[in-house]
């Protein structure tokens, strides 16, 4: 059982860990604590190629003063040698007597620190402070388990149920309210991607902004993708970052290397186009419907009628057509019946 002391570690940990970036890494605190309970050191990761946040913890202590002590981290050591070497074996070589952690590592490559510890006799505990530590790296976990980042797709959609105006000035489909929610979503985001034709229609500057304009001090990185040219004074290539463009429809192999680059969370802006690519190969998590509303009053979706064989037969004799007949769902298909 973790100790009140342990569980104060734990959550200090926590903290730490928060100090770090996103990105290709997980983010990690460690605590040391005395056999005694008295912090001796703290630690945290600051991203991929930098010290692990228990080697981080363990360098501010001078030779042999972590003898004994108890290391608490927000998740399992590693066992391997990445950018860095395995931190288990660092926790052995200091003498650690006792290690607290979170979570295991949910990956191949770095799991098995806890068994190699406990083969090197050391006393270890895990699943203290866990759903904390895991909501913390939510996002990296769904990237180690899914290969690619976690897309929300903004669909705007004006009230006759289009997702742009024809005169294509789609950026004003959204009310104020709708507005500066999508500024706090833009800003939650690694990275905000647009389609080529968007960026030459719209101009956007896919930044992300308080609710007065100012822009916020986190801005996730822009994305172009398609094929067609980007101006060269387009409003994205002032933005804060280096835009990434993706001369492609390819949108698997874009969300593969954005999450290489340590991108976990997209927000799919526009447009119309890009944005029912996304829905239509199966790669949006999430899907944000927002809609030309005031503030104050709400509008109801009103279900559309479904409208069955007869009502669409009667129409089209009255517009003197034959009905087409309406295509069924693959894998549904009637028997085939040959002429006799
Ligand atoms: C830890 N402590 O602080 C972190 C860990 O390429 P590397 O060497 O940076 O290793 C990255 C992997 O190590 C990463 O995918 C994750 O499994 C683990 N992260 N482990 O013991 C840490 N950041
Ligand atoms: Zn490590």
């Amino acid at each position: 059982m973790a100790s009140a002391v342990e569980i104060d570690a734990m959550r200090r940990a926590l903290q730490l860990a928060r100090r770090g970036p996103r990105g290709l890494n997980p983010q990690v605190g460690a605590v040391i604590l005395s056999p005694a309970g008295d912090v001796l050191a703290e630690g945290f990761h600051r991203g991929a190629g930098t010290p692990h946040a228990e080697v981080d913890a363990l360098s501010r202590l001078s030779p042999g003063a972590a003898r004994g002590a108890t290391a608490v981290v927000t998740l399992e050591p590693c066992n391997h040698t990445g950018r860095t070497g395995p931190c288990a074996l660092a926790l052995i070589e200091a003498g650690v007597a006792r290690v607290v952690y979170a979570l295991d590592d949910p990956t191949d490559a770095a799991a098995g620190g806890a068994e190699r510890l406990r083969a090197a006799g050391v006393d270890v505990e895990s699943g203290v402070e866990a759903e904390a530590a895991r909501a913390l790296i939510a996002d990296w976990i769904a990237v180690q388990r899914t290969g690619r980042p976690h897309v929300t797709v903004k669909w705007a959609q004006s009230l006759d149920g289009r997702a742009a105006a024809d005169d294509g000035t789609s950026q004003w489909i959204t009310g104020p309210a709708a507005r500066r929610d999508v500024h706090a979503r833009r800003a939650s985001a690694d990275a905000i991607v647009a389609g080529t034709g968007t960026v030459r229609t719209d101009d956007p500057a896919l930044t992300a902004r308080d609710a007065d304009g100012a822009l916020l001090e986190a801005q996730p990185v822009p994305v172009v993708i398609g094929e067609s040219e980007t101006d060269p004074d387009a409003a994205v290539r002032r933005h804060p970052r280096t835009p990434l463009f993706y001369a492609t429809h390819d949108l698997p192999a874009v969300l593969a290397d954005l999450a290489a680059q340590g991108v976990q969370r997209v927000f799919v802006e526009g447009g119309p186009t890009l944005a029912s690519a996304f829905v239509r190969e199966g790669l949006a998590d999430e899907v944000l419907v927002v809609r030309r509303a005031g503030p104050s009053r709400r509008i109801a979706s009103r279900p559309r009628r479904h409208r069955g064989a007869d009502h669409r037969r009667r129409t089209a004799a009255r517009r003197g057509i034959r009905p087409q007949p309406r295509r069924r769902p693959a894998g549904r298909r009637p028997p085939h019946h040959p002429n006799p």
